[in-house]
């Protein structure tokens, strides 16, 4: 059975793409909710009901596990869908969470995200949880995902826009950086040259792979009925599939086919 791992658009194919590298052996099936898309300026309500209907779709698909791949709808969602589904289902907040809390080494963890995911504070309580002596500085970056769709990955003008953004966490002088959105592994190269090399960049799409990695060999689901000559990769989407095919075939090794 495959791995069910959806989106509020073309972000989370980041995710997808970690679980492609990591566990190779995997079927996906990816849902991006392009027609309803940002996620990141919604209520919690409009995001868990969104995220619920994509579960259920999901579900129908017949997938064995579920990631949520948008931080936004980890956030806000996923403690609710945990209690309602019977298969497992993680999200990506807590796995970068966990990896910041190991890896800074002066207590200082700066998170940047959509206003939704910083507002609902849950980096920030997960890393506290596990040492509530680190001090977590959140800072919103919401014009990060257009410059991204718009292919601007590597353009002077989203360098200027993140040094403005990244001022506060250069002032707070954070050692460890988690990319709390999914587009943002895409800027890793402009956001890295920024902070500079002593800052450690947290990337939860990463992260996640491996914990999915883990779940499923605990429930004993790793690889299970895999290995077939069709395609192991099926993409979803809600509106747009034309937009999200060439956007998907620009970061991922091969063609996508929806
Ligand atoms: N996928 C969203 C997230 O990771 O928070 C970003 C896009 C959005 O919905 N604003």
């Amino acid at each position: 059975a495959p791995i069910g791992v959806f989106d509020s658009g073309v972000g989370g194919l980041t995710v997808a793409r970690e679980i492609m590298r990591n566990l190779p052996m995997e079927k996906i099936v990816y849902f991006g909710d392009t027609a309803r898309v940002p996620y990141g300026s919604k209520s919690k309500e409009t995001v868990l009901r969104y995220s619920r209907q994509i579960v259920r779709f999901l579900q129908k698909q017949g997938v064995k596990a579920i990631v949520i791949a948008c931080n936004t709808a980890s956030a806000l969602a996923l403690d609710a869908l945990e209690k309602e589904i019977d298969i497992p289902i993680i999200g990506v907040v807590k796995p970068g969470a966990k990896v910041a809390a190991r890896e800074t080494t002066k207590k200082r963890v700066g998170v940047i995200a959509t206003e939704a995911t910083i507002n609902s504070h849950l980096y920030k309580e997960l890393i506290q949880q596990i040492d509530p002596e680190i001090t977590v500085i959140g800072k919103p970056c919401p014009l990060f995902v257009p410059l991204v769709e718009e292919g601007w990955r590597k353009d002077p003008v989203t360098e200027i826009v993140a040094r403005r953004y990244l001022k506060e966490m250069q002032d707070e002088k954070v050692d460890t950086l988690i990319l709390g959105c999914t587009h943002y592994p895409l800027l890793r190269g402009v956001i890295g040259s920024i902070m500079g090399d002593q800052v450690q960049l947290v990337n939860p799409a990463y992260e996640t792979s491996l914990a999915l990695k883990q779940l499923l060999t605990e429930k004993d689901l790793l690889n299970q009925g895999s290995v077939e000559e069709e395609f192991p990769y099926r993409f979803y989407v809600s509106d747009a599939a034309e937009k999200f095919k060439n956007f998907a075939n620009s970061i991922l090794p091969y063609d996508v086919e929806m």
